[in-house]
């Protein structure tokens, strides 16, 4: 009997701060620890095993030394790019490991006189599997690989094959997700043994006719608000462990466990602001956030006050001195009936911006002549900018934050007390 672990979406360098930064390798360490530990015969990543295609250098050699011992352990990885670890214009990292011959390419292309895309197997040495797959690319663009697909082939092969892909599939879209980009499963070229899924974060195992194992694995931890929430709200994260002779026995999951968490939701419906502020400073009183992700999602519309009179800042602070984490506000749902912004349309985000102002100025109550009418909107609109300038190259947070408050206090010709 062999055997193989599929992991995806582990997005290394999605992080920003240290302690997640730590769970993040943790969880990935860990992983990778169990597939030497468990021998398996190979890995298989679908993408989004980084969060960028250049993460920074201490990700980078973290992900070096991880994939030199599963090298020095004999067990091959074979991967697709995903939508985030890969650049139309860049390189990846994932170039410079298959360079030095930690990570192999499944998504080989034949040469081929017209416009089909004709791939060829990878056969893993030790086992005889035959492993081939197409990269995901952002914003369901995969589509048009799919569709140039020269299927027969594919399907024509004999033996234990696996089909490795980056992609949701409009079978299985019932999972609760913000993506919108599905295609078909018919465009999946029928009858491999495995098909190893990336890009949906929840671990999903189907069977279908001509798609007898369509797996995802889901993502090991995440940063993503959805993925975060899932996770306070009990869902498991791990890695799929498969067993196969010459079809598949046993497909298992392996929960890793990754950090603490707490959740308040919070129904802010038909209550004042002094209510809510209220509530939730005791909400937060009676959890003990310690080493936790502490999740506060409110929603539904204040009687009166506005939003951003809830005072998120104190409980940000009060969580802060019993050591929480991180602190992750989700006020989505959250609007006022006295105050709420009118939406409105537009060609394009441009004209949707202008449009917005123009609705909403009506309701700015100020002296201040330059804030209203026209004028009001024209400086939002360059504030509005400003403020969402990038941040430039090896520039740092703290250098970022003033350049941009001095520059939006320009625009207002507001003087900065440096006293
Ligand atoms: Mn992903």
């Amino acid at each position: 009997m062999y055997s193989f672990a599929h992991l995806s979406d582990v997005h290394l360098g999605f992080q920003k701060n240290v302690p997640l930064q730590q769970i993040e390798e943790r969880v990935f360490e860990d992983a990778i620890d169990q597939c030497i530990e468990r021998k398996v015969d190979f890995v298989l990543i679908p993408g989004d095993l980084f969060h960028v295609n250049i993460p920074e250098m201490r990700v980078q050699k973290f992900a070096v030394r991880k994939f030199r011992q599963l090298h020095e352990a004999d067990i091959p990885v074979y991967v697709v790019y995903g939508s985030h670890d890969f650049s139309p214009v860049s390189n990846s990292v994932i170039d410079l490991l298959t360079e030095a011959g930690y990570l192999t390419k499944v998504s080989k292309q034949k040469q081929s006189s017209d416009d089909r895309i004709s791939l060829e197997f990878t056969k893993d040495s030790k086992t005889g599997a035959k492993i081939v797959g197409l990269p995901g690319l952002t914003a369901g663009k995969e589509l048009v690989y799919y569709e140039n697909l020269d299927r027969e082939s594919l399907e024509s092969e004999d033996g234990f094959k696996i089909f490795l892909f980056h992609a949701g599939l409009a079978e299985l879209k019932s999972e609760v997700s913000a993506k919108t980009d599905f295609m078909p499963i018919s465009l999946l070229p029928k009858g491999f043994d495995y098909y190893a899924g990336g890009h949906m974060h929840t671990h999903t195992l189907e069977k279908y006719p001509d798609y007898p194992n369509i797996v995802y694995p889901g993502t090991l931890f995440s940063g993503y608000y959805s993925d975060l929430e899932e996770n306070a709200k009990g869902r498991k994260r791990g890695f799929v462990l498969v067993q196969f002779d010459d079809k598949i026995q046993k497909v298992e999951f392996v929960p890793i466990d990754n950090v603490g968490y707490e959740i308040i939701e919070y129904n802010a419906d038909k209550k004042n602001v002094k209510t809510v502020n209220l509530d939730l400073a005791k909400s937060v009183k009676e959890i003990d956030p310690g080493n936790k992700i502490v999740i506060i999602k409110v929603f539904g519309e204040l009687a009166s006050g506005k939003t951003s009179e809830i005072d998120f800042t104190a409980l940000r602070e009060e969580l802060k001195q019993n050591n929480v984490l991180e602190v992750k506000i989700n006020r989505t749902h959250l609007s006022s009936k006295d105050y709420n912004i009118t939406p409105a349309s537009g060609k394009n985000k441009d004209e949707i911006e202008t449009n917005v102002f123009k609705e909403n100025i009506g309701d700015v109550r100020l002296e201040q002549k330059e804030l209203l009418g026209d004028p009001g909107v024209k400086l939002a609109k360059k504030l509005l900018q400003e403020l969402g300038q990038p941040s430039l190259v090896n520039e740092k947070k703290a250098q970022y934050q003033k350049r941009i408050e001095e520059n939006a206090m320009e625009l207002l010709e507001l003087k900065i007390d440096d006293s």
